[in-house]
């Protein structure tokens, strides 16, 4: 056979288009990829440059009435709303003292990282929980959940969710909670509060009651960072640094041992100070927050230089190194778990 005949291909190709198909052979170049072809880019969020509008944001809108008053990111290279990673959200949410922002249900899972405050709570399912600098907290696919401050201090964190990944499924839903006789949609507390780490937080589960859910997401709610924090420092007097992660930590799902949500992972890392990690790179995008220290992440050609709060993104595919000039926490949370079940998954360690 000669070559592919161009013109001729067109002219098929044109005559064939109201009936809405394509010769395969002029498109399959684009559809089948030697590699992944990744649109989003690697972008850094500034805690300084938002924070004020997080301010200007609390004039202008209650939690209320904003349902949630969140400043909600989306990657530079993409052109709707949300989209952080190819699968993943993120935003910064604030609730200031006295608000509540009202109880709904959505099949998207979500997390927090909380970043500054301390004694606001979240309900999650009817459970509550208090929340304090660092803690990272579950909000599961459909779980009613709802958030209130009864501290005297704004309380802000990061938001995380799936929602780009439901949306591509085509399989979003929402629901509003009733109600009630005071004019406010607010679901009532029915556990003790904490109660999902007394039963499942401390390295044991109940011999009954183990919800079927659990299969399939974490029933803990919150992962304090007192804790977490703790464990890397017993690491580092222990263990010396992994090339690429320092000292890294899963929190996990303690009834299956796996992700702790079924769309999203998260982990906590620990950098010595002077740490210069090996690059690496992966088929999920993962979102991170610096959380203590001070340092930079080289992903492809672009430099991010981060401190306390600042958030970013390092997307599919983009070999990334971090390195730390003060000792400091990373948090961070990925799409792998969406990519594990089908094999697709893949990471290989760069130069
Ligand atoms: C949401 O329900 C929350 O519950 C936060 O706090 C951020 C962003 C998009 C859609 C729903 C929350 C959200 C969200």
């Amino acid at each position: 056979m000669a070559a592919i005949d161009l013109a001729k291909s067109q002219t098929l190709a044109d005559a064939v288009a109201p009936l809405h198909v394509t010769p395969l052979w002029m498109v399959l170049g684009r559809l089948i990829t030697d590699e992944p072809d990744v649109p989003e880019v690697p972008y850094l969020w500034s805690w300084k440059a938002l924070r004020p509008w997080l301010e200007e944001a609390c004039r202008l809108i209650s939690a209320q009435d904003a349902e949630r008053r969140v400043l909600t990111m989306t990657n530079p290279a993409k052109r709707y709303t949300g989209a952080v990673t190819h699968y993943l959200n993120a935003g910064l949410q604030v609730i200031m003292p006295g608000e509540i922002a009202p109880t709904h249900r959505h099949v998207a899972n979500a997390i927090r990282f909380i970043m500054e405050g301390d004694g606001a709570y979240t309900v999650v399912d009817g459970e509550k929980t208090l929340m304090r600098r660092g803690d990272f907290i579950t909000t599961p696919i459909w779980s009613w959940h709802d958030h209130g401050n009864e501290s005297d201090k704004p309380m802000v964190w990061l938001d995380g969710l799936d929602f780009p990944f439901v949306h591509t499924a085509n399989a979003m839903f929402k629901s509003d909670y009733p109600v009630g006789p005071d004019g406010v949609r607010r679901q009532s507390v029915q556990r003790e509060d904490d109660d999902s780490i007394v039963r499942f937080g401390q390295s044991m589960r109940p011999t009954e009651g183990v919800p079927d859910s659990s299969r399939l997401y974490s029933p803990v709610i919150n992962y304090r960072y007192t804790t977490a924090r703790a464990a890397l420092e017993r690491l580092r007097n222990t263990d010396a640094p992994h090339p690429v992660e320092g000292w890294k930590l899963e929190y996990i799902n303690p009834v299956t041992g796996g992700s702790v949500l079924p769309t999203i992972d998260a982990f906590l890392q620990l950098l010595p100070a002077g740490f210069r990690g090996r690059s690496h790179r992966h088929t999920h995008g993962t979102i991170y927050v610096a959380v203590e220290g001070r340092g930079r992440t080289e992903a492809g050609n672009t430099i991010m230089e981060w401190e306390p709060n600042d958030v970013f993104v390092v997307p599919s595919w983009t070999p990334h190194r971090h390195i730390a000039t003060e000792e400091s926490v990373l948090f961070s949370f990925t799409d792998a778990p969406i990519q594990r079940p089908f094999g697709i998954h893949r990471e290989e360690l760069v130069g």
